[in-house]
């Protein structure tokens, strides 16, 4: 398994020279400047790789290459978006970057309620709070119909704690909910969401998995011709958010998405910690279902309640077995050794962490800290080298 290490570019609080330090040699990075549905540029790609082989790394993986809201809306000049994605990969193909991760989540990227929920130990954790995740939005966004989504208790809950919320607090509600978007551009503050949910009135599942495997169909052969793999990111949480329908949260949905374009560049980019927090999911065993179409491996872990809230957990910590998530891609590694194929090492990367001891008063994006994913990265790290060490016994 390849460690590699998510930087968000130059404005990045983390520093490349302090990547390096931690041993990770690959990079997952992306252009975040770039708007949606527009072309990275050649140039572009050569500068930032320059810059990341500087330091001494490599840019191994692309997280992401956003998917515009057009071709989940199905509307729009998708002719001109599918080809800007199709010129996209084959100006990262031309730089030697072949594993491209991206997501299907309609308007919200990964969604949590609390930046900095502290745990016992004084570190600082992300969690989806299902009470205040239903206050925002039954009584802030106020959409249409979204009691009928919630349980009476949970609404009552819900309605508690709004009417005991400060300014302050309800701010940092929104702040927290907007946060799972790192690019510069589609931040929404209240009426802005209201807008973009119109958009997707009556959208319902059937048409949402329509218009995913139109996508495929669309950017799948020319990233196979590329000898690429794009590598879809489960959704984070894996739960229907604000009335819309998402379809990347358990295994039925994967194997339909496989299914839609079956191709080697068709793959799978595994997050234990989107999938995790997903009651459903056993994922053991659904890492040993899908290791073969997994291109990318994000690992952290979830403690769930039964209300349907979580908080991140260490990353061998909560509720997912790691090392056994970790003995599946091993296998699946040996399996690929066997047969001859060159891109055998997975890359994964030690996904979020708390922060803790120097990360406090750094301003790093929520979930990216230093120190939180060194801990993470070192302990995954041991994981790797006891389950290599018992293989080879
Ligand atoms: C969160 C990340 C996601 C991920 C995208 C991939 O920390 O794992 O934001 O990058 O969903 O498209």
């Amino acid at each position: 398994m390849e460690e590699t290490w998510r930087w968000f570019g130059p404005l990045d609080d983390v520093t490349l020279e302090e990547i390096r330090q931690t041993g990770a040699t690959g990079i997952v990075n992306a252009l975040h400047e770039i708007p949606y549905g527009e072309v990275w540029e050649e140039e572009a790609i050569r500068a930032r790789q320059a810059m990341i082989a500087a330091a001494g790394l490599t840019w191994r993986v692309v997280e992401s290459l956003p998917v515009h809201e057009d071709v989940k809306r199905g509307t729009g000049e998708l002719d001109r978006i599918f080809d800007n994605y199709r010129t996209s990969l084959r100006n990262l193909a031309r730089c030697g970057i072949r594993i491209v991760c991206y997501n299907f989540m309609p308007v919200l990227d990964w969604t949590r309620t609390d930046l900095s929920y502290r745990m016992p130990t004084g570190a600082v954790a992300l969690r989806f709070d299902a009470v205040r995740h239903a206050a925002f939005d039954v009584l802030m966004l106020r959409r249409k119909g979204a009691e009928a989504d919630y349980a009476p208790a949970l609404l009552e809950a819900a309605r508690k704690w709004f009417a005991a919320a400060s300014e302050t607090d309800k701010a940092s509600l929104l702040n927290a909910i907007m946060a799972g978007l790192p690019g510069a551009y589609d931040r929404y503050d209240i009426p802005g969401m209201q807008r973009i949910l119109d958009s997707y009135a009556g959208m319902d599942r059937a048409t949402l998995k329509a218009n995913y495997a139109r996508f495929l169909r669309e950017v799948v052969p020319t990233a196979e011709e590329l000898g690429m793999q794009l590598c879809v990111h489960p959704d984070d949480p894996p739960r229907a958010l604000f009335g819309l329908p998402r379809i990347v949260s358990n295994a039925q949905d994967l194997r339909d998405i496989l299914g839609f374009a079956p191709s080697p560049a068709n793959g799978i980019t595994f997050c234990t910690g989107s999938l995790g927090a997903g009651v459903a999911n056993d994922l053991p065993a659904m890492a040993r279902e899908f290791a073969p179409n997994v291109a990318f491996l994000h690992l952290r872990n979830v403690t769930k309640e039964p209300d349907g809230s979580f908080h991140e957990a260490d990353h061998l910590g909560g509720d997912n077995d790691m090392p056994a998530i970790i003995a599946a891609f091993l296998a699946e590694e040996d399996r690929r050794r066997a047969a001859g194929r060159g891109d055998a090492e997975i890359p994964f990367r030690p996904d979020h962490g708390h922060q803790m001891l120097s990360d406090f008063g750094r301003r790093t994006h929520p979930g990216y800290p230093l120190v939180g994913r060194l801990r993470g990265l070192a302990e995954l790290r041991g994981v790797i080298a006891g389950l290599r060490h018992r293989r080879a016994a």
